[in-house]
């Protein structure tokens, strides 16, 4: 029953937070590459990165409360996963605050974007996306 918010928690651990976010890696991929070259590169990353922040902080404060995250995913989902949300909020809540701040959350693509491209060129194939879903979604479970 977890399934589709995991998938969700997954998806936002790349980018790091969307609830525009697709629950397959395949979809994700497209919205992040936004040229079509099917590849992601750091700033089409960063991008969309930036965008799925703004459309999860939905108060506009610049900080994502775990709240905003799992309003986000009922959006998403139309359902709440509150573990895989307190998961995903421990992991890039550096600072324990509570919130998720755009420094906070830039921090953690960045690192999601480095973790995934695998090959280290710098740029992100399906194929690298497809993975690196695949590994965030056990360590969610985990
Ligand atoms: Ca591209
Ligand atoms: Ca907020
Ligand atoms: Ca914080």
């Amino acid at each position: 029953m977890k399934n589709h918010s995991l998938k969700f928690l997954v998806g936002l651990s790349l980018a790091a937070i969307s609830p525009a976010i697709a629950s397959e890696p395949e979809d994700m991929f497209k919205r992040m590459d936004t040229n079509g070259d099917k590849k992601v590169t750091s700033t089409e990353h960063a991008q969309f990165a930036e965008t799925t922040f703004r459309q999860s902080d939905a108060d506009s404060d610049g900080q994502v409360s775990a709240a905003e995250c799992e309003s986000a995913q009922a959006k998403h989902d139309k359902k709440i996963d509150k573990q895989a949300t307190a998961t995903h909020m421990r992991l890039v809540d550096t600072d324990g605050n509570g919130q998720i701040s755009q420094m906070e959350h830039t921090a953690h693509a960045k690192s999601a974007f480095t973790r995934a491209d695998k090959n280290n060129d710098g740029v992100l194939t399906e194929d690298e996306v497809e993975v690196f879903h695949k590994t965030m979604k056990k360590e969610m479970k985990g």
